[in-house]
């Protein structure tokens, strides 16, 4: 006990010393909050952060957001922010429209309707802002940047549909632009309705907090097909108290509400220098920023317009190291760190500072399974197209089918028991967990589902290197008059225990195999099609019982590596649930409106024979 005694008296000491001695940790920049006036009278929740230091006028680097702003100055920047803070900038901080301080009405859609002055919207607030900002912030360049990943991405991207002439970078990353078509929402249609109605809650239930549903069991897995109709939701839980989700299901299709929302058609040339960010194997917003970049790509006359795309999770890029994507580690480097050091900071310093050089490029990617950076002058680069055809005998090959195989596989969808888009538990989308790397994760977990038909190759006998858009053509048929089709291409790791064994960082190895990287099935690309847009967006039609039937699968960009000894995979499926809500696999008007007796068992039929060859095309480079 003296002992003990003895030894506070001594830290007291210590820790006075150190107190008086040690000099205080100082804000690295002074801060501030305004309310900014918009056009229409209402005023938004601005935090104005800028160096204590400042020796000269820094441009602005902006962020709107609807999650919230920094309620006090750093001491330390946040990872996203080291790199650039080496060039000095004042860093801006607003909420949206109807998002904690900020007035107006939050809409959690990106409609924007430039003809009518009455329509406020994130272009006009932007707009707005940027010139409050230039006009009243001391000390200021006149240069105007702004950045952002996913929701901020999207404020980003959507400030070029009419840009103040002070602004003059944008960084759109992983910004969705057509929330039916792709991205967090829908796929071509499909219902993401783990991710809908679960942001929807975070969003829109409360003004002042992002809030998240309290699920009664772990696995969601569970809660969703105990909820059975998509309807129940509205019915049983939230009681139309969501606008969102109530736009979601009172449009299932492709109506004029979801067209004005796809603000990139509105999009024609690069106003304004951009850099768009997309991870590969990002689980929400994977498409929305190639599409920012062909759009822009239309008149780019002075070459402003970049891509940027790496082996990264949503955001990993923006804060991250990024030396692994889940399991699997990308040879060493630090791709998140290395982004942000050797292209966003050197993208803001020229165009915002004016100083150091305009990207060489069009396009770097950081290649996977090669594992290196690498710099495009245009993209995509000039490949080949060679299509991997799916064989019935579960075998998957460059050769096309012959007359004397097998026509068919079948399998049996049923709604009752649908495939799970990751291994089960399933925890809720938010906040964080598991959710993030589920597009790398190992697909051994459905292996021998007698509802997943599987095609594996020979191991390849050299590198095969793909680059550029993938996509599958896939010929099948159901018993059903609707039906969803999944297709995944799969890289097969070999079976070699010293090079792929399991990195102890990534997670708990209970026994010496069970959880290497011998035999692990990597999904490079997956997507799904539902049948009844397959012919139209706008009006859904019924499949014909048992008639084989094209889907175009568009399955994306891809820089991917797949190497010497691996094998390629694909499997189908017609469930991946919750993420998608499942298909009655019986026509009905629309889906979330159906009832429990709607759902039905499904037999399906994929064909890989010459006349009806299901395939998947590769851009492969020689
Ligand atoms: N993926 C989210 C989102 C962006 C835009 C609209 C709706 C959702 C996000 O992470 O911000």
């Amino acid at each position: 006990m003296r002992y003990a005694a003895g030894m506070f008296q001594m830290w007291t000491l210590v820790l006075a010393v150190f107190l008086f001695a040690a000099p205080q940790a100082k804000p690295l920049f002074n801060f501030q909050e305004v309310m900014i006036p918009m056009r229409d009278g209402a005023h938004l929740q601005t935090v104005i952060l800028a160096p204590v230091d400042q020796a000269k006028p820094l441009p602005i680097l902006l962020k709107r957001t609807p999650y919230g702003v920094p309620d006090r100055a750093w001491d330390t920047p946040p990872s996203a922010y080291r790199e650039l803070m080496k060039d000095g900038y004042i860093l801006v901080f607003q909420n949206l429209r109807g998002r904690f301080k900020s007035e107006g009405v939050f809409k959690l859609s990106s409609q924007v309707n430039l003809n009518d002055p009455a329509d406020m919207n994130e272009t006009t607030d932007a707009y707005d802002t940027i010139d409050w900002l230039v006009k009243n912030v001391p000390r200021n360049n006149g240069r105007v940047g702004i950045f952002g990943v996913s929701y901020d991405g999207l404020t980003a991207g959507l400030t070029m549909l009419h840009p103040h002439p002070a602004l003059k970078a944008v960084s759109e990353q992983a910004s969705p632009v057509d929330q039916w078509m792709n991205d967090d929402d829908h796929r071509f249609g499909a219902l993401r309705l783990s991710y809908d109605f679960e942001y929807a809650v975070m969003e829109q239930s409360d003004k002042n907090e992002n809030k998240h549903f309290e699920f009664d069991t772990y696995d969601t897995y569970d809660w969703y097909l105990k909820l059975g109709p998509v309807s129940n939701i509205n019915a049983k839980y939230i009681h139309n108290s969501l606008p969102y989700w109530n736009d979601t299901v009172n449009h299932p299709d492709y109506d004029d509400f979801w067209k004005r929302e796809a603000w990139v058609n509105q999009l024609h040339s690069t106003p304004v220098p951009n850099l768009n960010v997309a991870g590969f194997w990002d689980q929400e917003d994977p498409w929305g920023p190639w599409q920012i970049f062909s759009h822009s790509a239309e008149n780019d006359p002075k070459h402003e317009n970049f891509m940027v795309a790496g082996p990264w999770y949503h955001g990993q890029w923006s804060g991250a190291a990024g030396e692994r994507l889940g399991a699997v580690t990308n040879g060493g480097h630090e791709t998140g760190r290395e982004f942000r050091e050797n292209i966003q900071a050197p993208f803001f310093r020229f165009y915002l500072h004016g100083e150091g050089a305009k990207p060489a490029w069009q396009a770097s990617t950081f290649q996977s399974g090669s594992n290196t950076w690498r710099t495009y002058a245009s993209w995509p680069p000039p490949s080949t197209a060679r299509n991997l055809y799916l064989h019935a005998d579960g075998s998957l090959s460059f050769d096309a089918p012959k007359s004397r195989d097998r026509e068919s596989v079948e399998y049996v969808s049923d709604p009752a028991r649908p495939v799970p888009y990751r291994a089960r538990p399933i925890s809720p989308t938010y906040p964080g967990g598991d959710w993030r790397t589920w597009e790398a994760a190992d697909q051994r977990f459905v292996d021998g589902r007698p509802d997943v038909a599987t095609f594996t190759s020979a191991p390849l006998d050299r590198d095969l290197t793909v680059t550029g858009a993938v996509a599958a053509e896939l010929f099948a048929s159901t018993s059903g008059t609707d039906s969803d089709f999944v297709v995944k291409l799969i890289d097969v790791y070999p079976e070699d225990a010293v090079k792929n064994a399991w990195n102890p960082d990534a997670g708990p190895a209970p026994g010496a195999y069970a959880n290497s990287l011998n035999g692990f099935e990597l999904p490079v690309a997956m997507e799904v099609r539902r049948g009844r847009y397959n012919t139209s967006y706008e009006r859904p039609a019924p499949l014909v019982a048992g008639k084989p039937t094209r889907f175009a699968i568009p399955l994306r960009d891809r820089d991917y590596v797949f190497l010497k000894g691996h094998r390629l995979m694909v499997q189908v499926q017609s469930t991946w649930f919750p993420v998608i809500d499942r298909n009655p696999q019986k026509f009905v008007p629309s889906i979330y409106q159906a009832k429990d007796s709607d759902f039905t068992v499904a037999h399906q039929r994929v064909y890989c024979s010459p006349a009806l060859p299901s395939h998947v095309t590769l851009p492969v480079i020689p």
